[in-house]
């Protein structure tokens, strides 16, 4: 499998709540390389051109005011097969129907305060890293 990079968000309700060293720990022992991390509060603005693909679905107002209301903590990870090991790790986007052991189940609250994001192909992989880091950031 090839090595790839994937962008992962710690989101404000598992920033807000603490979860940030649980997280950072699960992510050490799934043995990703942390390329680039950084704590940033989005604007509404900014949190929109981020989920711009979402923008006629109906919880797409919400999800950007919620994912504007704290600190989020943003990383570009590195592994073999990044992309689907960490969606693995994170769990299905509801909490409720995430896999027993995953992020999501364990410390989610709901499908919207779901802890975490990660990319879901290399494309958008690559629109999302370049989204919060230069190329300075990621050597
Ligand atoms: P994932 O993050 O699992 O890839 P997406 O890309 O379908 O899920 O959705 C992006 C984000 O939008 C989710 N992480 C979640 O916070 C929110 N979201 C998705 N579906 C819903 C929904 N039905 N109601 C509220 N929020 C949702």
């Amino acid at each position: 499998m090839a090595i790839e990079r994937t962008l992962a968000i710690i989101k404000p309700d598992a920033v807000g709540r603490g979860l940030s060293g649980e997280i950072l720990k699960r992510i050490h022992e799934a043995k990703f390389l942390i390329v680039a991390i950084k704590s940033v509060r989005l604007t509404k603005s900014e949190a929109e051109g981020f989920y711009a693909v979402h923008r006629e679905r109906p919880f797409f107002k919400d999800l950007t005011e919620f994912m504007s209301s704290g600190k989020v903590v943003v990383m570009a990870l590195e592994a073999e097969g990044a992309i689907a090991r960490w969606r693995e790790a994170m769990g299905a986007t509801d909490p409720a129907k995430a896999a027993p052991g995953t992020i999501r189940n364990a410390l989610g609250a709901s499908i919207q305060n779901n802890c975490t994001h990660g990319s879901d192909a290399a494309e958008t992989a690559r629109f999302e890293i370049g989204y919060f880091f230069s190329g300075l950031e990621l050597i």
